[in-house]
């Protein structure tokens, strides 16, 4: 890897300034590189660095970004008298030009690709550009806000081309929007550009709406920028870090750049008069130490503003400091960000949700969903447990009408129907691992929910039936199992494979359904591996409340512990005891073993002699054993 931290600067670039009265311009003098050069020499950082030299930008160069036009008018104001030069500079907005601006903006433009190219053939790690005219504000045919070629945006551009690169970051801390290299790259993924800048709802200059944070790029490049409006003046220390920390390094550590450009504006640091910030010198060397992890440490600082000459020199030696590798200074204040700060973090992070990972999961995933008829009776669920609405009608719709509509013509059935496919919904796009369905016709409900698991892709589906209920499903492919714990006897299906009917007494206050839980019906889940479940709780059923916790608690271990429970009867205590057992809030009390009826034990017997065969995990006996088989 590359060692060595380059440092661009060159006298000549002091050679222009404001000619005339300009209180909106006359911040921008030539004693802001002095001073800072000053400084790195005073601190001794000058002779740490390699010196690399200035060019000029050329023409091809500066046209990267900006058109012949706007590159005659800025070259024909070197032979300008004052009144001309004044009229020209009218034509924009905060700018002034002097007989030597062309030849400055030229060498900003060549400093910059010296340093890109410095950095990217390994001659150095990284390093920084003092330069002069600033860019980030100048446009394809425009000047802006003493900017006059877009240095930065022309090096993006540059090192696209010249290195075939596919990922920039560039990182504006200037205390300004640069709207200018937004412009450029708005529609181009491969340039991601984050900027924060004074906002103050749209009320300080450049008085933009697309500076605000749903400005996040357009088409191919949407969510490739990242816009942080401060909306109050005096934001410190913590506020920049909070930015960093919960907006741009998750973003940058996903967009995984080959290049920082940094677009290093001081203007956003204590006593600037542009920002009104409270930002102090050793805030830039935790920025700057932070972006060093991308890119491999391929880092380009380019000056942009920065207006109180003590604060820049400060801030500026910071920056190179770390480049340098220093160890890092204490950052000083209280660790926390503001009201208005965080607003704006949480604004950009909302906005930025659709195209970056780290954004999207925020909000872990909700363990239960529920769908209940009585929403007043949602108090008395677990709180972890999280109601949901139905589906709305028109989702419902254009589902049910491509199925059979016959099937759903009473409101009932449609309001059941409703219940069952929100909660299902959840958990098949994992939105929630588990959820409990009150539908007052759960057969229908039941028909609807599994062609909707099998439309979305699922295999297997294991559907346990408590109670009686009359189910039309072709059960021949194996996409689902289907067991019914009925009191009668069915005595029209007989029991196949995938369709298998035990017939279950319950004994009045007796735990006993460990023997069927445990001796039959979770060796034959387990072996048919399911990636749902759904358990249905119908009518007349002949289970407690205590053995459907039983079984909803031990049934977790399959299918990723996706379980659907739709229950028919609307009683609160069973949806409270299955709500508890699906969201894990307790561990239910299922009382000590006790052995079953004759009648029951006979029954699991049976099942099991029938079919082990095509269920090995029945198997607990040597006896009728054929190997291979
Ligand atoms: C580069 C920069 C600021 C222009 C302010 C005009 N420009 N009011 O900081
Ligand atoms: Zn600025």
């Amino acid at each position: 890897m590359a060692s060595g931290t380059a440092l661009i600067y060159d006298d000549e670039m002091t050679s222009y300034k404001l000619l005339w009265d300009d209180p909106e311009c006359d911040i921008e003098v030539p004693e802001r590189l002095l001073s800072s050069y000053e400084q790195l020499k005073h601190y001794h950082l000058v002779e740490r660095c390699i010196h690399v030299p200035v060019r000029e930008g050329t023409e091809e160069e500066i046209m990267l970004v900006h058109s012949s036009e706007y590159l005659e008018v800025v070259k024909s104001t070197q032979t300008m008298n004052e009144e001309e030069l004044r009229r020209v500079s009218e034509n924009y907005d905060a700018v002034y030009f002097h007989p030597n601006t062309y030849r400055c903006a030229k060498l900003a433009v060549g400093a910059t690709l010296q340093l890109v190219d410095s950095v990217m053939s390994g001659k150095v790690r990284n390093g920084m550009a003092l330069v002069r005219p600033p860019g980030h504000h100048s446009q394809r045919n425009a000047a802006n806000g003493f900017c006059v070629f877009n240095n930065v945006a022309i090096a993006a551009q540059y090192a696209k081309r010249r290195y075939g690169l596919q990922r920039i970051l560039i990182v504006d801390w200037d205390v300004h929007h640069g709207q200018g290299v937004q412009y450029v790259f708005e529609e181009d993924p491969s340039v991601l550009y984050y900027s924060w800048h004074r906002y103050e709802h749209q009320q300080f200059w450049p008085l933009l709406r697309e500076s605000d944070y749903d400005a996040v790029g357009q088409g191919k490049g949407k969510g490739f920028n990242l816009n942080v409006p401060w909306n109050k003046v005096g934001m410190g220390n913590s506020d920049y870090l909070a930015a960093f920390f919960h907006v741009l390094l998750p973003v940058a550590f996903e967009f995984v750049p080959e290049l920082i450009l940094v677009s290093s504006g001081y203007d956003s640091g204590i006593g600037d008069p542009e920002g009104q910030m409270n930002a102090t010198p050793e805030c830039f060397a935790h920025l700057t130490h932070f972006l060093m992890q991308l890119a491999n440490g391929r880092l380009c600082a380019v000056l942009e503003g920065g207006y109180h000459l003590k604060s820049l020199s400060e801030s500026v030696c910071m920056t190179v400091k770390t480049l340098l590798r220093d160890p890092l200074p204490q950052i000083a204040g209280e660790m926390a960000p503001c009201l208005s700060a965080i607003e704006s973090i949480q604004n950009v992070r909302g906005a930025h949700k659709p195209y970056w990972k780290c954004l999207m999961y925020e909000v872990p995933p909700v363990k239960t969903a529920a769908a209940i008829v009585s929403k007043a009776d949602a108090h008395l669920l677990p709180v972890s447990v999280q109601v949901e609405m139905e589906m709305n009608a028109q989702e419902l719709k254009t589902f049910v009408s491509a199925f059979d509509v016959e099937l759903v013509k009473e409101e009932k059935a449609l309001l059941s129907l409703q219940n069952v496919l929100a909660v299902l919904d959840k958990i098949l796009k994992k939105k929630a691992c588990n959820g409990i369905a009150e539908s007052s016709v759960a057969s229908v409900s039941i028909t609807f929910a599994l062609k909707h698991c099998f439309d979305f892709g699922l295999q297997r589906v294991l559907c346990i039936v408590v109670g009686d209920m009359d189910l039309e499903l072709d059960l021949d492919d194996g996409k689902m199992l289907l067991m019914n714990i009925c009191q009668k006897q069915q005595t029209e299906k007989t029991n196949s494979k995938y369709y298998i009917s035990l017939n279950w007494k319950e004994d009045a206050e007796r735990n006993n359904f460990f023997c069927a839980v445990l001796g039959f019906i979770l060796p034959v889940a387990y072996s048919y591996q399911p990636d749902l479940m759904i358990i249905v709780i119908g009518p007349n059923r002949s289970l407690g409340v205590n053995g459907i916790s039983l079984l909803t608690c031990l049934l977790q271990g399959l299918a990723e512990s996706r379980i659907l429970v739709v229950i028919q009867d609307t009683e609160i205590k069973l949806v409270q005891s299955v709500a508890k057992a699906l969201s894990g809030v307790s561990t239910p009390d299922f009382g000590a073993y006790t052995p079953a009826s004759q009648e029951n034990v006979l029954e699991i017997k049976r099942l099991r002699d029938q079919l082990q065969q095509e269920w090995k995990m029945l198997r607990c006996s040597v006896r009728n054993w054929v190997s291979g088989s």
